[in-house]
């Protein structure tokens, strides 16, 4: 029998700074409700979802930002977020700011199953953008001030019937992060995302982020056989306009679904996990073809050495 996952990329438009939890954590029970009525059995959200994206700002002192933080999960204002996922029997994918007991800052994605119970947890491992103000932008990207890079790797789980990996927003420019996973059987990719159309450091970039973006996530499903979910928090957030176009993406490169604003939108499609194993004991038949022992450079070395 063929193995379906009916999936939705739950788009969030703007979570402005004034914007309580609870009203955002409503806006996502909405559309986790919109996926029960859509017959889904996993709703993904963005990156950063439950608050505004708060690296665009600086601040000298670092705690100064805590209350964007999520010292646990659930917490007590996403709880009714957990509850709704095991009333519906809808599984969800939320991007959250964790801050630890021992004081660890990381830019967390927790999966949930659809009991309502806790899978597992994914860290962002490419923090982008710059630790220390730089005035000549426009917004800061502050990123790596505000979060560590987590060293726990791409782990994968075996949930919603196949086997399911997360990434976080920048990671998904890195084909590591594809292959990570696709060496460990992955089925399911999970990306939410917050990228500003304008890109400080080389502006010419400006007009290609939505090719980008389907870009790298086209290729990192098709080259691991892989089903991946992007879904964007975009629309104009504090004044910084950001890339919405959230998409559901087969293990054939091809688009199946997307996102036709940049709002609050739900985007369906019911995915065939058999239809990895095309590509995977084929062309990307791993066991037969790789080389890695040709590949030594890509773990035992960072930059470029000519
Ligand atoms: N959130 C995140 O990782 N955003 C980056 C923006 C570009 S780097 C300043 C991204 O890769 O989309």
């Amino acid at each position: 029998m063929t193995r379906t996952l009916t999936v939705g990329a739950a788009q969030l438009g703007p979570v402005n700074r004034d914007h309580s939890r609870e009203s955002v954590v409503t806006r996502l029970i909405d559309l986790l409700r919109q996926g029960g009525e859509a017959g889904c059995d996993l709703v993904v959200f963005p990156e950063l979802a439950l608050t505004t994206f708060f690296p665009r700002w600086y601040t000298d002192d670092i705690g100064g930002h805590d209350h964007y933080y999520e010292t646990s999960m659930p917490s007590e204002t996403t709880q009714p977020l957990f509850d709704a996922a095991a009333e519906l029997g809808v599984g969800f994918a939320l991007g959250y700011a964790e801050l630890t007991s021992d004081g660890h800052r990381y830019n967390t994605t927790v999966l949930v199953e659809r009991d309502g119970s806790v899978v597992g947890r994914y860290r962002k491992v490419h923090i982008p953008g710059h630790e220390d103000n730089e005035p000549w932008r426009e917004f800061q990207h502050l990123e790596r001030r505000y979060f560590e890079e987590s060293n726990e790797g791409f782990p994968v789980w075996n949930a919603f019937g196949g086997v399911i990996g997360m990434a976080t927003c920048n990671d998904r420019r890195w084909p590591e992060t594809y292959r990570e996973m696709g060496l460990q059987g992955v089925e399911m990719i999970l990306i939410g995302y917050n990228t500003p159309l304008h890109y400080a450091p080389d502006p010419s970039q400006n007009p290609l982020q939505g090719f980008h973006n389907h870009l790298v996530m086209q290729a990192g499903a098709y080259q691991n056989g892989t089903w991946v979910v992007g879904v964007a928090k975009g629309g104009n957030e504090e004044g910084v306009d950001s890339l919405a176009e959230s998409a559901i993406i087969a293990p054939s490169g091809e688009i199946m679904a997307q996102a036709q604003t940049t709002g609050d939108e739900l985007v369906v499609a019911t995915a065939d996990l058999d239809w990895c194993a095309d590509y995977k004991n084929t062309l990307f038949d791993f066991e037969r073809y790789r080389r890695p022992e040709m590949y030594g450079r890509i773990t035992s070395q960072k930059g470029v050495s000519k």
